[in-house]
């Protein structure tokens, strides 16, 4: 049976689509295969590039993941789930209405710190009003730390989506973000035929029952004067309501608030949990107006969860 190289399109628990990235001879490029892995060393990520080795008609399984640039996942203390790999940009989705939850969105750009991949806010929803101060208020911490905010309609204005897709193009983006923020519309919007890519996957699989858990790879559609053969691509993502960490490291936690990096190793204990030991400089800095209490909270409770997770783990053992 043959070998070769496929990227990984749909995960949908350990079941993987994969479309052949392969040109040799024998092999179906662009063909869809059902690929399935042989052990937990295995477990794939949409966007994973894999050598995967033909099992029967349309199928395979996984014999190596090829390493990736970056990974970006949850975690509790039992299990992690991978969200997708091999990503250039996170598109954190929130909307006006219904409201979005600023710890989730906290989360959200330390998970794509800690893997390296540059945070993009999306506020859509922007033509409903009434809830508009109150979102642009939550996300001033976010701008005051230079991180890119795009306030849009995805339904209404489309010269917001025509702003966003500028920074779309020829980038691998994976769209996070709670449940009716408007991920798929945003999807749409940017992939004209992004319902009939999801139906050749649904008609590669068994039936269309693991859609609600599902991780998809869109391709984006090419562009005039795109002569690269890579137009780039969209990762959708199911809405989540939890957003666990508790993979990070104190000190992965500490780099990955960016506004805390000039200062560290400044406060009197080197573990300081910017709580109330004294001599902690990231305090100084919240008395003083340039740092948020709100980051402080959410340092300070992830750090308490990856404690937690790994006395649990040391428990385990
Ligand atoms: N008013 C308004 N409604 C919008 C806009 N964009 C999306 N919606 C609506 O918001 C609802 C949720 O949109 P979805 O795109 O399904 O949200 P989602 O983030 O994909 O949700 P999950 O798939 O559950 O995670 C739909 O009814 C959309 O029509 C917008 O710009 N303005
Ligand atoms: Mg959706
Ligand atoms: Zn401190």
């Amino acid at each position: 049976m043959k070998s070769f190289k496929a990227l990984l399109v749909a995960s949908y628990g350990r079941h993987y689509l994969a479309r052949s990235i392969d040109d040799q001879e024998g092999i179906d490029h662009q063909a869809l295969y059902q690929v399935t892995s042989r052990g937990k060393q295995h477990l794939g990520a949409v966007g994973d590039i894999l050598e995967v080795q033909e099992t029967g008609p349309e199928q395979a399984v996984i014999e190596t993941i090829t390493t990736r640039k970056n990974l970006l996942y949850r975690s509790d203390a039992y299990k992690s789930k991978s969200i997708a790999s091999n990503v250039d940009q996170i598109l954190i989705v929130l909307a006006t209405e219904p409201g979005f939850s600023p710890d989730l969105l906290g989360r959200a750009v330390i998970a794509a710190e800690t893997a390296d991949i540059i945070p993009r806010i999306i506020l859509n929803k922007c033509d409903l009003p009434d809830k508009l101060p109150a979102a642009r208020k939550m996300l001033e911490p976010y701008i005051a730390m230079g991180y890119p905010v795009h306030e849009m309609s995805v339904k209404h204005d489309p010269a917001s989506v025509a702003a966003l897709a500028e920074h779309v193009y020829g980038k691998v983006s994976v769209l996070v973000g709670q449940s009716g923020m408007g991920k798929s519309t945003l999807l749409n919007a940017l992939i004209p035929n992004a319902a009939a890519q999801t139906q050749e996957h649904s008609k590669k699989l068994d039936s269309g029952k693991h859609t609600t858990t599902a991780c998809r790879y869109y391709d984006l559609p090419s562009r005039p004067g795109n002569d690269s053969g890579f137009n780039g691509a969209l990762i959708d993502s199911p809405g989540f309501q939890e957003f666990g960490l508790a993979h990070l490291s104190e000190s992965e936690l500490q780099h990955a608030f960016i506004e805390f990096r000039p200062l560290l190793g400044q406060c009197k204990f080197h573990n300081c949990s910017h709580g109330d030991e004294p001599g902690c400089v990231i305090r100084a800095e919240v008395e003083s107006g340039n740092i948020s209490a709100q980051r402080v909270e959410l340092f300070r409770q992830l750090r308490h969860e990856s404690h937690n997770a790994d006395a649990i783990q040391a428990r385990l053992k």
